[in-house]
């Protein structure tokens, strides 16, 4: 590599780590690790290769731009080896053969060095998810790559015997946990900026069972999806696209603040004629968190945001974002009756269960399409910002875990002390028939002054006692993004 990275891209403990490899038996610097845990916790992680060789660098490529790298914890017998290896996507594999940078902005193919053009822009780094005995990891601006579970060799994308046209693939499907099914889609399916949503229903074992292409209201971001009984629910987000925007050197996303918010709603078999688009007042829907039926009425539990929920590194039109700590979130659910409710919602159809301040909330796996108690989630308590010897501010994103007990109306957190940051957790049923949330909650945690990694283990139902394990990682882990629990039963030993 001839170059050195930009300023923007070598910020402490993000800067990239470029890493492949495996670390035997992590060391446990306190407690112990519970011995029945089995299974594999893995992240998808954007980790730059190269350095961009592009003028105007966007703040959503150095954030959410990187070539895809999944890291893999594995879990058992009281031990944890870890493995980490890039996604070998098409563009990884044309970039390591130039040994430099061939792609531009994120989701901007005009900045691309012209030898690239038509290839595939996907970096698979955004979240993991197993489904059919394929360990498979998306980014929502291409296809899903399929990952050995033990190696983490790429076995290319994944297509379902060539049955996804879609150029898009979500990386928030959902499973339907009773037939094993898959509920997929991609948005900007034909092309980036279209409005084309391509739906897919997958058989459990990734066999094409039903698909159907309708249109969104605008072109803009449709990152995660619900699931019920009888329908898939998508939420619109107010960050929209634009190709004219993207020609001239703009960035992929705007927020529009006075954009509704829109859910399209499909019932599972239905066709594109049954696709309704129900309007709600202005708000940034986060992820879902649980959806389902009650009385015929679908009850959608998401976290949303009063203002630009992706603040700083999407801005306004003029190129502004609110800062740090103004914009709130809060779990709400929405109840809608698809066959009697009119197009437009209203408050009346939306409960504030509870403030958040947190992002990618996590609930006992058992628990899903029916009504649940449980909530893990990363938060941030602003009051507990740090400052390094020079006084500048420690870069924190959430410095507390959160179990929120949605029946009682409690909350329980875990505050690691100063400078501390967390990464996306799992929640772990202690086992089959172990009550709802009763569990492990573990979660990767930051310490930027020290540029040092932990793994951390905690009992789900009393996270403020602090973890039952710590591990210290001889390895600086950046920012990541979503991280998935594999049970042991899928995944083979590795040593
Ligand atoms: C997100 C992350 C992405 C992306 C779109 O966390 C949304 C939200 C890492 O890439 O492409
Ligand atoms: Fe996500």
């Amino acid at each position: 590599m001839t170059k050195a990275f930009p300023a923007m891209m070598t910020q402490g403990i993000d800067e990239p780590c470029r890493f492949e490899g495996e670390v035997f038996d992590l060391e446990v610097i306190e407690g112990e690790i519970p011995p029945s845990l089995d299974g594999l916790l893995v992240q998808a992680v954007p980790d730059q290769t190269f350095p961009p060789e592009i003028a105007n660098l966007h703040l959503m490529t150095v954030a959410a731009g990187g070539d895809g790298s999944v890291r893999a914890f594995r879990i058992k017998n009281g031990h944890v080896d870890f493995r980490t290896r890039y996604v070998r996507t098409e563009r990884f594999l044309l970039e390591r053969a130039a040994r430099r940078s061939l792609f531009g902005n994120y989701r901007d193919p005009f900045s691309d060095d012209p030898s690239v053009e038509g290839k595939s822009r996907t970096t698979a780094n955004t979240a993991l998810f197993y489904h059919g005995g394929r360990l498979l990891s998306a980014k929502e601006d291409g296809l899903a790559y399929e990952i050995d579970p033990t190696t983490l060799e790429t076995h290319g994308p994944w297509t379902s015997d060539g049955a996804i046209t879609s150029k898009t693939f979500t990386a928030h499907p959902k499973i339907d946990p009773n037939t094993g099914q898959l509920f997929a889609f991609g948005y900007a399916a034909k092309g980036e900026t279209t409005r084309d949503i391509a739906y897919y229903v997958f058989d459990a074992s990734g066999r094409l069972e039903h698909e159907v292409w309708f249109e969104a209201p605008r072109s803009a971001m449709i990152h995660d999806c619900a699931l019920t009984q009888n329908y898939m629910i998508f939420p619109v987000m107010p960050i929209t696209s634009d190709m004219d925007r993207l020609r001239s050197g703009g960035p992929h996303f705007i927020y529009e603040a006075d954009m509704p918010q829109y859910f399209g709603i499909i019932p599972r078999m239905g066709n594109a004629d049954e696709v309704r688009w129900f309007k709600a007042p202005s708000a940034f829907p986060g992820h879902t968190v649980n959806a389902w039926e009650e009385d015929g009425k679908i009850l959608l539990d998401l976290l949303e945001a009063d203002g630009n929920g992706f603040a700083p590194v999407v801005q306004d039109s003029d190129g502004n974002a609110p800062p740090p700590g103004t914009v709130q979130n809060a779990l709400v659910r929405w109840t809608i009756d698809y066959h009697a409710n009119p197009d437009e919602l209203t408050e009346a159809h939306r409960t504030v269960l509870t403030p958040v301040g947190g992002e990618g909330a996590h609930i006992d796996p058992r628990r899903e399409m029916q009504e649940y108690r449980h909530m893990f989630v990363p938060t941030l308590d602003p009051s507990k910002l740090s400052t390094d010897v020079n006084g500048r501010p420690v870069p924190v994103l959430f410095n507390q875990l959160s179990h929120f007990d949605l029946a009682d109306g409690t909350r329980d957190d875990w505050f690691p002390g100063p400078a501390t940051t967390f990464q996306d957790p799992v929640f772990v049923p202690r086992s089959a028939d172990a009550p709802e949330g009763d569990g492990f909650v573990i979660a990767l945690l930051n310490r930027p002054l020290e540029r040092r990694s932990e793994l951390v283990i905690l009992e789900s139902l009393n996270l403020s006692a602090g973890p039952v394990a710590r591990l210290s990682l001889p390895l600086r882990m950046r920012l990541g993004i979503h991280s998935t629990w594999v049970d042991g039963a899928h995944v083979a030993e590795w040593f």
